[in-house]
């Protein structure tokens, strides 16, 4: 025996031996768990609650107690409700209203639901509205016109359906792949191709690289490259709305990828959250890759959903495909959060279609043909076209007009948003700090203003100035 085993044994029998204290002996109609010394735990239902503090295990006095180290390891997590045979592998089941092909499953009904015509044709044109700007970004980054870009390929359901699963006035968090949110809140498609092209329309300054949106009036918080440091914000976020009158039938909601559930931030992120009991919706895409690494090798457990109760949190699996469940989810999901108030993980099932970044190329780690697949076998875009088909609320003709509309109007906003010129060269000092511009940046100004009297003229930096909004000219009086 070890040392640190011989010093614990004594305090280990004392407390398996010790007698019931007396509050935890009255009757009542709940259950209790005894101490016991057998292999089997037993549970005591002639007693209270099972909340009453034992002196040894702060923060869960109803522990079952069990003495065979065998029966005490685990490394499942058992959910209230499983779904018996078909679920004979055990693990968390995953939600879900339509089947692949976009039918409803046996036994769920309008009231499950919960959707009008006009609404689930608004998610549909929105999540068709993805792969069209998609297309369009990606072959600009391609052509050099723009510097980077992420798609959402394969991603759609997960986005459309969840940001459809809340207000606009709800507070977003996002990682990177989740632009749709923007897109159903409504921002506008110059507004968006401005932050893509980095030009003087940007709301950002051109500051972030594309795609890292930001919206204050949509409630969308500024995306931020290192991945996970939404989350703790996203806490902090939650917390401070519970604190913040008229903001009480708000939640905030914030992404991830199952990739940037591994940052320590996750984990900071979900505890602060839970401990504050702040009405935060984690939503975690799960696609099978964080870049190169498939979820596979990524971690042990039962996926994402299965941290939930490490966290103390509610939590649920959904179909992330399934454009409908995802937006049930998230709707009773806010509703728990606000009627609770403690937070919920959901863990969205899903698979990335496209290429991580236009920096990568999937074919070096995984087959054509398991994209092709895929997209054959679960195409988020498709299961939603079939439930409004099947019920007449879509057709042909609508799909062809939504299409070639679609694609003019990103076109448009494109070639708008390439003519304008980038922000102007002093913009770039300008709102870093409210008040008065600090000493240094004044100085890193004039020394600019400086360079650009000497060498602006030259044809490699006149062929840059040009590019900026008044060309320069606004750093002659500095
Ligand atoms: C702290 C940090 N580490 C690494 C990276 C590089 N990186 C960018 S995206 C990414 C993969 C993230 O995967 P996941 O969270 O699953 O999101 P997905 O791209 O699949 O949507 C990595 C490793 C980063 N941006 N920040
Ligand atoms: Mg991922």
């Amino acid at each position: 025996m070890s040392t640190t085993a011989r010093l614990l044994a004594p305090l280990r029998s004392a407390a398996l031996l010790r007698p019931l204290a007396p509050a935890m002996a009255a009757t009542s109609a709940s259950s209790r768990l005894l101490h016991t010394t057998s292999s089997q735990a037993h549970v005591d239902t002639s007693s209270t609650d099972g909340n009453q503090p034992q002196g040894h295990l702060p923060g869960k006095a109803s522990s079952v107690f069990l003495t065979s180290l065998n029966d005490s390891f685990f490394d499942k997590v058992t959910p209230n409700v499983l779904s018996g045979s078909n679920n004979a592998q055990g693990g968390i089941p995953t939600f879900r209203l339509l089947d692949g092909t976009g039918k409803l499953l046996p036994g769920v009904t309008d009231a499950m639901l919960d959707i009008t015509k006009q609404e689930a044709v608004r998610m549909y044109e929105t999540m068709m509205l993805l792969p069209v700007m998609d297309v369009v970004l990606y072959n600009a980054q391609r052509q050099g016109r723009i510097s980077f870009y992420m798609t959402s390929h394969g991603e759609e359901a997960a986005v459309i359906g969840s940001a459809a699963g809340l207000d606009h006035s709800d507070e977003v968090f996002t990682q990177y792949r989740e632009m749709g949110v923007l897109v159903w809140r409504g921002m506008h498609l110059d507004d968006m191709m401005n932050q893509v092209f980095g030009n003087e329309g940007d709301m950002g300054k051109a500051r972030q690289a594309p795609i890292h949106f930001g919206n204050p009036s949509l409630h969308f918080h500024n995306v931020s490259s290192p991945l996970a440091t939404q989350l703790p914000q996203a806490a902090g976020a939650g917390f401070a709305l519970k604190r913040t009158k008229g903001r009480e039938n708000n939640v905030v909601i914030c992404y991830c990828g199952e990739g940037a559930a591994s940052e320590g931030d996750f984990h900071a992120g979900l505890n602060i959250a839970a401990t504050t009991k702040a009405p935060v919706i984690f939503f975690v895409r799960n696609n099978g890759f964080a870049i190169s690494t498939p979820s596979t090798e990524q971690f042990c457990g039962d996926g994402i959903a299965s941290r939930g109760p490490g966290y103390g949190m509610l939590t649920i699996r959904v179909d992330g495909n399934d454009a409908l469940a995802v937006r049930a989810a998230v709707k009773e999901a806010k509703a728990k959060c606000l009627a609770e108030s403690r937070p919920v993980l959901i863990e969205a099932m899903t698979y990335r279609v496209g290429h991580h970044s236009t920096s990568d190329d999937s074919s070096a780690y995984r087959s054509r043909d398991a994209v092709e697949n895929w997209k054959k076998m679960d195409n988020p875009l498709h299961r939603m076209r079939s439930f409004l088909s099947e019920r007449g609320w879509w057709n042909d003709e609508m799909e062809e007009e939504i299409k070639k509309t679609a694609r003019k109007r990103v076109i448009d906003a494109m070639n708008r948003a390439e003519k304008k010129k980038r922000p102007s060269v002093t913009s770039m000092f300008e709102d870093i700090y409210s008040g008065e511009l600090p000493q240094n940046l004044k100085e890193q100004r004039a020394e600019l203003a400086r360079l650009v009297k000497k060498y602006g003229k030259s044809e490699v930096w006149a062929k840059e100035l040009n590019k900026h909004a008044e060309e320069g000219r606004d750093l002659e009086k500095y």
